[in-house]
């Protein structure tokens, strides 16, 4: 009997071939094509392909950080994933990959192939923002969140995926990584010796951290909708269309954007997705700014307002078909609007800072030689203590990123702007 505890290249074939869901997939019985490409914090990932052009993605969970063995992780993350995936599938089957297979024994996923697609951040580091996917992840954000939600839900049935969709252990590293350790002493920070500085003004801004705690308690209360849960740049494949239209289907694809890795995701708030996304669009702006690139940095610096435009669009279109219009007037929808606006400023700032001093880096400022990371980190914490501090005051996503691009104008400094 193989051991598929843990995958490996040798493996995958025997694996695919004694998984009933698979068969229509893959053609198991002839020569399959294994290549393991997982770049992430946590999972094994390998694209299969057989002879005949079916192919599939497994992913499988380790039980430890696959960057730090020395720290455990639970394996059930898998069905967590599973679960999050199935259920925005059912909300917005445009903007996830398909599901179709979960092995609970083994920790195993099969999910859709998206190798014609490229991961956003990647992209956005080459110089090439793919701007359109703003609006798509604003509008897949609207319609998980609405149909999870006690608008979109029945209430009973939304308190039983609420119980399933619990994710402890995940939440904790969100907990501890994002809203905690960036503002203490702890292993896991580095910054470069000339962003010190920059990090302990941040410990010591009293009013920074009152609003850090405020979020950390929203985003350990508040079960408003099943969110991804970490819904960065790395988490986004991008497609951008090719092709001749009316050509035929071979010969043009259109437009793709999916959200992929929701391992996070648990009943959380609603901003919590919208701000994670924010801030790293404000860090591949910075890194654009770093280089000198004055349009490219106003582009990025516009999709945050592109994201929460969609989003608010989309919010719009479906509360007319909410549950129980009697109490939930359209003054309640106004309401969260104004809610969900100032948590996804708040988290963004709480992200943007955590990428610079914490854990899990962003590539987009780690890449760049340090002479022009030092300023560029110096910038995203600014920028994201900003959000947090003046979203109150500054009420519009366009007036925060106007005070984003000023902040860059006054800590980036390349010779050639
Ligand atoms: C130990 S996991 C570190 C980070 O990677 C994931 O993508 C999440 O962002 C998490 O915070
Ligand atoms: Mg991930």
């Amino acid at each position: 009997m193989t051991d598929f505890s843990q995958l490996t290249v040798e493996t995958v074939p025997a694996y695919v071939a004694q998984r009933p869901a698979l068969a229509r997939r893959i053609r198991s019985t002839g020569e399959l094509d294994v290549v393991e490409v997982g770049d992430g914090n946590l999972n094994l990932v390998f694209i299969v392909r057989d002879a005949e052009g079916g192919s599939l993605v497994l992913k499988q969970s380790l039980p430890h950080v696959r960057t730090d063995p020395s720290w455990p992780m639970t394996r059930e993350r898998s069905a967590r994933e599973a679960l999050v995936l199935k259920t925005h599938e059912g909300a917005d089957a445009r903007h996830v990959p398909a599901l179709y297979d979960v092995d609970g024994d083994d920790y195993v996923l099969a999910i859709e192939n998206l190798d014609d697609h490229v991961v956003w951040r990647t992209e956005l580091n080459e110089g090439r923002p793919h701007g359109y996917a703003a609006g798509e992840i604003g509008r897949y954000v609207a319609r998980t969140a609405f149909h999870t939600s006690i608008f979109g839900l029945d209430p009973l049935e939304q308190k039983k995926l609420a119980a399933a969709a619990i994710n402890p252990e995940l939440c904790e590293i969100t907990e501890d990584l994002v809203f905690t350790e960036p503002y203490i002493e702890h292993a896991h920070n580095a910054v470069l010796r000339g962003n010190e500085a920059d990090v302990a003004a941040l410990r010591a801004d009293r009013r920074l951290l009152t609003e850090i705690g405020i979020a950390k308690y929203r985003f350990m209360t508040s079960a408003q909708s099943l969110i991804h849960g970490d819904l960065h740049t790395g988490s986004v494949f991008v497609r951008e269309a090719s092709g001749t239209p009316g050509a035929g289907a071979a010969a043009a694809t259109g437009t793709s954007v999916r959200a992929f890795d929701s391992e996070f995701g648990f009943f959380g708030p609603t901003g919590f997705d919208l701000g994670i996304l924010w801030a790293n669009l404000v860090i591949a702006a910075a890194r654009a700014r770093a280089l000198g690139e004055a349009d490219r940095t106003q582009h990025i610096l516009s999709l945050p307002a592109e994201l929460w435009n969609a989003f608010e669009a989309e919010s719009r279109a479906l509360w007319p078909a909410r549950r129980d219009p009697r109490v939930f007037g359209d003054e309640v929808l106004e309401a969260l609007l104004t809610e969900f606006r100032e948590d996804a400023a708040v988290y963004a700032g709480a992200e943007a800072i955590r990428r610079i001093v914490g854990f899990a880096k962003a590539t987009d400022i780690e890449t760049l030689e340090p002479g022009l990371r030092e300023g560029a980190a110096r910038a995203v914490l600014r920028a994201g203590r900003a959000l947090i501090v003046e979203r109150r005051g500054l009420t519009s996503v366009e007036a925060l990123s106007s005070e984003t691009a000023a902040i860059f104008d006054e800590t980036i400094n390349p010779a050639e702007l």
